[in-house]
């Protein structure tokens, strides 16, 4: 999982995972300066979910940042030998998508190549509860909403695998 400090990273893989592993608390400084993983069963499937710092951690200028990002992916690359089936980009619903996490992206690209982020890169977006509340008084979907973005969020959705944006609470 990839995202801003507080994106929801330790939430989702709480969710995924069925069961509080990770700590997942409202902080403005990133909970995690390590990597984490656990493991679980989907019928039938193990399923290794790993968790970070997230990207953007207030405590760090751009060039710490970066070096994080790196020694993060690292440590990743270093526990997962064989490699990785998806990377989930984390972004909370709400929050202003802006030039800094499409930098993210970039920087992804160069580290792993272009094709990169097309391939394995599903766009996760949390705090899909924000969402039903607005869409309780608009009537918009999930769907409608994701197409009517524009800007910054609009080429991330087009640049990830398409069909993988999913919203959860
Ligand atoms: N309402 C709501 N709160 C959420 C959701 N996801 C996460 N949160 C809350 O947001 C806060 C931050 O979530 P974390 O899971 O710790 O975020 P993180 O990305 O792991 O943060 P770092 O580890 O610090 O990088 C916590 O208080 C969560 O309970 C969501 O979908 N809805
Ligand atoms: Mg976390």
């Amino acid at each position: 999982m990839i995202g801003k400090t507080g994106s929801g990273k330790s939430a989702l893989g709480n969710a995924i995972l069925k069961r509080k592993k990770f700590v997942s608390k409202p902080s403005a400084d990133s909970v995690l300066t390590e990597i984490e993983y656990e493991v679980t069963d989907y019928r039938g499937k193990i399923i290794k979910v790993v968790d970070g710092p997230g990207v953007g951690d207030t405590r760090l200028d751009t060039q710490d940042s970066i070096k994080l990002i790196v020694s993060e992916m690292e440590q990743a690359m270093l526990m997962n030998p064989r490699g990785y089936h998806a990377f989930l980009l984390v972004v909370k619903f709400g929050a202003r998508f802006t030039r800094e996490d499409q930098g993210t992206v970039a920087f992804l690209k160069k580290l792993f190549g272009q094709e990169f982020v097309k391939q394995h890169c599903i766009l996760i977006m949390t705090y899909g509860d924000l969402f039903e509340r607005e869409s309780e008084e608009n009537g918009q979907t999930f769907e409608q909403w994701c197409n009517c973005q524009q800007g910054v969020f609009r080429e991330l959705l087009s640049s990830v695998a398409t069909g993988w944006c999913s919203l959860i609470t």
